[in-house]
């Protein structure tokens, strides 16, 4: 009798506890999720390779975490770190400490038809950096901070085209908006005749990479966990509207970059560990993992796979190139193609991968 008491008791005490935990995970979770749809498995038909496997390590060791890469028109390539530095490769083979931003945060990159570097940064927005200093472009749109500047693309008439991922989260905490669901992302553009800077479109699913096509009639940015980028009309009868440019990516949609020919590079991110899918559509999966990096860690493959898409202008993969256990290349989040060579930057090695196109 006084053993059953105890179980009773105890079995109670855990009930408490429990339910304790839970109105604690809930009232001061992070995140208000809603479910996040994954693209079907059967949307991704081509073969499974290993070609990126195959990299060149440039700036081994030296270059810490270089998320985006632009090269400019005389092939010197450029580069964000995460110790702050936009470091550069001569022609010559040598890398130059080029400038120092004092910033942990440093996104997507790119060179302007002047010549001089465009940078996002999370804290601080837009940056321009040229020989003689740093100048912010943009800091604030329609009186609020622009926080998380992701990437940027000039077009060709100067506008600059930057996405911000989140206007919630954070880049040390940007998985809790893959969590929570729901779109905080933005498209701006930033006029320099104007100095202004306006808001084209909202509500997108953590906006990230940004490209404008090679006749500059339409620009592309993607959304991370929608599995999708859309095409943004710059020019002729649909300007100002936004279609989808390609859906159901295999794998989770980082920066863009336009190629040569004509076509766009895209990084995919593996968003969810094999297995774990579960948690996309579970709130209280969602809540439980938002309080812990650990846990996030398990759900998010970053770490396992790097995948990039060749896609045509008509939103057609051409080709599908993988690191398949990212044993040699993870969470490669750009890849831009100069002088017939992929460059790939990565938010998790301390390289730049270089792969020849001739033999992928
Ligand atoms: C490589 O080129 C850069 C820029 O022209 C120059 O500053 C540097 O000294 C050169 N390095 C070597 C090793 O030639
Ligand atoms: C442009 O606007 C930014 C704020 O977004 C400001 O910091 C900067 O001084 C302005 N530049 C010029 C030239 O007016
Ligand atoms: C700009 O801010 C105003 C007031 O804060 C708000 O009503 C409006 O919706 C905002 N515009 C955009 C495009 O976000
Ligand atoms: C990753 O894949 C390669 C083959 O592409 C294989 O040789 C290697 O052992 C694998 N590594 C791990 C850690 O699974
Ligand atoms: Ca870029
Ligand atoms: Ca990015």
């Amino acid at each position: 009798m006084a053993l059953k008491h105890l179980l009773t008791s105890c079995s109670g005490f855990v009930l408490a506890c429990l339910l304790a935990f839970t109105v604690q995970l809930y009232l001061f979770s992070p995140i208000s999720p809603v479910s996040l749809e994954l693209p079907p498995p059967s949307s991704s038909p081509l073969p499974q390779n290993n070609i990126l496997q195959r990299v060149i390590k440039i700036g081994d060791g030296v270059l810490l975490k270089p998320e985006d890469i632009a090269l400019d028109k005389e092939g010197t390539l450029y580069t964000a770190t995460r110790d702050g530095w936009i470091k550069r490769l001569h022609r010559n083979g040598s890398w130059e400490d080029w400038k120092m931003l004092n910033s942990h945060t440093l996104l997507g990159i790119t060179i302007t038809n002047e010549g001089d570097l465009v940078a996002c940064d999370v804290d601080q927005g837009l940056l321009k950096v040229t020989e003689n200093g740093v100048t912010v472009l943009a800091s604030h749109v329609n009186g609020s901070k622009i926080r998380f500047a992701d990437d940027v693309i000039e077009a060709s008439d100067g506008s600059l085209y930057f996405s911000v991922a989140s206007t919630k989260f954070g880049l040390h905490n940007w998985y809790l908006d893959v969590l929570e669901a729901k779109p905080h992302g933005q498209l701006l553009k930033y006029d320099p005749s104007s100095n202004e800077t306006s808001i084209l479109l909202e509500g997108l699913g953590f906006a990230n990479g940004v490209a404008v096509s090679e006749d500059q009639d339409y620009l592309v940015v993607c959304e991370t966990w929608k599995f999708r980028c859309l095409r943004y009309w710059l020019k002729g009868d649909k300007r100002g509207q936004t279609e989808i440019f390609i859906e159901n990516l295999p794998g989770a949609p980082d920066n863009i970059n336009l190629a040569p020919d004509g076509s766009f590079w895209i990084a995919l991110l593996k968003l969810t560990s094999d297995g774990l899918e579960f948690v996309h559509s579970s709130r209280a999966a969602k809540h439980l993992i938002a309080t812990s990096g650990k846990l996030v860690e398990l759900v998010s493959g970053l770490h396992k796979k790097a995948t990039v898409v060749n896609v045509g202008a008509d939103g057609k993969i051409i080709k599908k190139l993988e690191d398949p256990n990212g044993s040699v290349m993870s969470f490669v989040t750009s890849a831009v193609e100069f002088d017939n060579h992929l460059y790939l930057g990565s938010l998790q090695n301390n390289f730049i991968g270089k792969l020849p196109l001739n033999v992928a």
